[in-house]
């Protein structure tokens, strides 16, 4: 059976076909690529499953196959959790990772070292052309440092420093971040569920 990959974000497609194939989920994944016809879709909740949900059911109902969706986003301690679902159009332009990055290295530049506590938060769901729907969540605890470091992963990976680790998760191999990430968390947690509905 075939299953659509919800997500037009190429460092979470990367992450999560390698998930997926990890956590033996016996299904096809296919790209979005194969439904060009599929337009993006408004993420108006208001938090990270409700936007999840809302990209699952919007390309399971248009595709006519389940579709699973993440949802995900950087939560700081000291900004009150944002940008939290905003973490992809923080600095305006949707996706400009870098941009996004610069502006969270200055809201931070004055935050003293123990109060840089953040996590990264992930919402995965799973929506059928039924209509049945499941979500799971994953979280990494961690904190902002103030300079980037790291040419692997994406997003907010070269300021954030797991806990228990020393190096930024963008200087994680795929694998030793997919082990701990909010995103491996969160779909390892569906992939039984992807299992017994697909
Ligand atoms: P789709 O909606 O097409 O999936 P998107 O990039 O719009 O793609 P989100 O709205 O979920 O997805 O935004 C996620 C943002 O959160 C992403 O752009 C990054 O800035 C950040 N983010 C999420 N997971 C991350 C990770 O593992 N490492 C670094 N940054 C991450």
């Amino acid at each position: 059976s075939r299953l659509v990959l919800a997500t037009r974000n190429t460092g979470k497609i990367a992450e999560l076909r390698q998930i997926l194939a990890d956590a033996s989920v016996p299904v096809e994944i296919v790209g979005l690529e194969e439904f060009p016809e599929i337009g993006d879709v408004a993420e108006t909740g208001l938090t990270f499953a409700e936007n999840a949900l809302l990209k699952a059911h919007a390309v399971a109902r248009q595709s006519g196959l389940p579709a699973i969706a993440d949802d995900s986003g950087l939560c700081v301690d000291a900004l009150n959790g944002m940008p939290g679902i905003f973490s992809a159009r923080w600095a305006g332009k949707h996706g400009d990772d870098r941009a996004n990055l610069e502006l969270l290295l200055a809201q931070v530049s004055d935050v003293p070292g123990e109060h840089r506590g953040a996590h990264f938060a992930c919402a995965a769901a799973l929506a059928l052309p039924s209509g049945e729907e499941r979500v799971a969540d994953g979280a990494l605890h961690g904190v902002v440092i103030d300079a980037p470091r790291g040419a692997n992963g994406f997003g907010y990976d070269p300021i954030f420093v797991p806990e228990g680790e020393s190096r930024t998760t963008a200087e994680l191999s795929a694998e030793e971040k997919n082990a701990i990430s909010h995103r491996g968390r969160a779909f390892r947690a569906l992939a039984p569920i992807i299992a017994e509905l697909v």
